[in-house]
Parts: C-alpha cells; sequence; structure tokens
C-alpha cells in the first residue's frame, strides 16, 4: 500500500545519514623482521573480530616489477629495502579505502618476481584495515594513515629458523641462496631500516604469534574504538536529530 514508499525514503535517507556519520576505518600497522610471526598476529586479530568487517593488505603486495636486467640477476636485487615498494601505489589504495571506496589490490608472485598479476584482489573498504609488512613504518605518510602501530619482536635466530624452513618448503629454494640472501640483505636491512622503524609502534609484542595476551589486549582496544562509532550504526537517526537541534 501506500505507505512503503514512504518507508523506504525513509530508511534511505538515515541510511546516508548513518553513512556521514560513520568515521572513518580503523587502520592498525603491523611491522617487524621477515619471518618475526606477523602474519600470525593479523591472522589472531582477525579472528578474534570476527564479528567485525576486517581486511588484511599486505605490503608484498606493493612490490616494484623488477626490470629485464634486474630479473637476470635477481640475486643481487635487495628486496628488504624500501626501494623495492612502490609506496605511492600503496599511499593512494589506502587513501581510497580510507575514504569507503573500493581498490584492486595486485597480487605479487615470487616466482616471476611480478606484482602485475591478473586477477588482481578486490579489496572492500571495512572498518579495520590491517597493513602488514616488513617495511610498513618506514614512510611517515603510511605511518600517518594508522591509528595503531604493533611491531612484532622476535629474536633473529628465530626468525631466521622459520625463514629456511619457509624458502625452502614454501618456496622451494636453496638452502645457500637462502642463508646468502640472509647475510648479504636480511640481516643489514633488519638492522639498518626495519630496527629503527620500531620505535614508532604503540604496542611491541615479543614472540609474535605465540603471545596471546598481548593480541587479547589489542582486541579489546580495538573494540573499545569501534564500539564509539557503533553507536551511529545503532542509531543512525542521532544524525537527524542532531541536525534538527543545530548540535
Ligand atoms: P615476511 N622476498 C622474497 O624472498 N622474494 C621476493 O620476491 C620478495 C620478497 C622476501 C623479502 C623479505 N626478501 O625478506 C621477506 N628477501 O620476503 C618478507 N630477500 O618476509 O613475509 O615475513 O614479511
Ligand atoms: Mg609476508
Amino acid at each position: 500500500d501506500g505507505l512503503e514508499p514512504r518507508n523506504s525514503e525513509v530508511e534511505q535517507r538515515t541510511t546516508s545519514a548513518a553513512e556521514h556519520l560513520h568515521k572513518q576505518p580503523f587502520v592498525i600497522g603491523v611491522a617487524g623482521g621477515a619471518a618475526s610471526g606477523k602474519k600470525a598476529v593479523c591472522d589472531m586479530i582477525i579472528e578474534q573480530l570476527h564479528d567485525q568487517r576486517v581486511v588484511l593488505v599486505n605490503q608484498d603486495s606493493f612490490y616494484h616489477n623488477l626490470t629485464p636486467e634486474e630479473l637476470t640477476r635477481v640475486h643481487e636485487y635487495n628486496f628488504d629495502h624500501p626501494d623495492a615498494f612502490d609506496t605511492e601505489q600503496l599511499l593512494c589504495a589506502m587513501e581510497k579505502l580510507k575514504h569507503w571506496q573500493a581498490v584492486d589490490i595486485p597480487k605479487y608472485d615470487f616466482k616471476s618476481y611480478k606484482s602485475d598479476v591478473f586477477p588482481a584482489r578486490r579489496v572492500n573498504p571495512s572498518d579495520v584495515i590491517i597493513l602488514e609488512g616488513i617495511l610498513i613504518f618506514h614512510d611517515p605518510w603510511v605511518r600517518d594513515l594508522m591509528n595503531m602501530k604493533i611491531f612484532v619482536d622476535t629474536d633473529a635466530d628465530v626468525r631466521l629458523a622459520r625463514r629456511i624452513r619457509r624458502d625452502t618448503v614454501e618456496k622451494s629454494r636453496d638452502i645457500n641462496t637462502v642463508l646468502d640472501q640472509y647475510s648479504k640483505f636480511v640481516k643489514p636491512a633488519f638492522d639498518d631500516f626495519i630496527l629503527p622503524t620500531k620505535k614508532y609502534a604503540d604496542i611491541i609484542i615479543p614472540r609474535g604469534g605465540d603471545n596471546h595476551v598481548a593480541t587479547d589486549l589489542i582486541v579489546q582496544h580495538i573494540r573499545t574504538k569501534l564500539g564509539q562509532h557503533d553507536l551511529c550504526k545503532i542509531y543512525p537517526n542521532l544524525y537527524v536529530i542532531q541536525s534538527a537541534f543545530q548540535i
């Protein structure tokens, strides 16, 4: 009957009002050395926030493509250097997500060293965005996007052991190549570029993914922050009331 269109009109109006009040997504940065357990920390946060929309963005996706010359001497290429990443592209993607726009994030292929593998991954905007990567705290503009910065602090021997296992088993690399790369690039880059960004962290997690107390505390904080703007979802008319009273 005649009431129906009016109801949906009202619904539409309140939805856009709610959207108006909707805060920017909560952005969490997770940094730390290679094989420190960043992914495990992210997975635990995502698992515990199962009732929220959370999206994970990896810095790996923003590796520059290697030139043909670089490809011929790939063992001399430093993947642990800040310049190995297309930070402009990362910033661009994050700006869009922060403004509730979907983005296509390139997939990086560790075998071909190419980041323009199609199809790209479509990432929808979410209440929580987790940015993960070894050098995610290096760029001041990227840091500035973050509401919470976590540094995963795992001993170097543990990182090396994990890395050997991962690169030989998962990436089928030869052990000598892994060890050469470690002493030539991974370790120096950790000391020169990654470790110095620890000072920007709000939270330092020892032992990475094993640390359940740390992830519990982090999730609790995120929930508190999200709860504040969840009010606008529960009471979408808040905006209408506020504007009526010119608050
Ligand atoms: P984590 N990496 C590769 O091994 N191959 C690539 O093509 C690109 C990156 C490595 C990179 C870094 N460096 O140490 C590690 N090298 O991936 C990042 N050499 O590890 O996923 O734990 O952040
Ligand atoms: Mg990784």
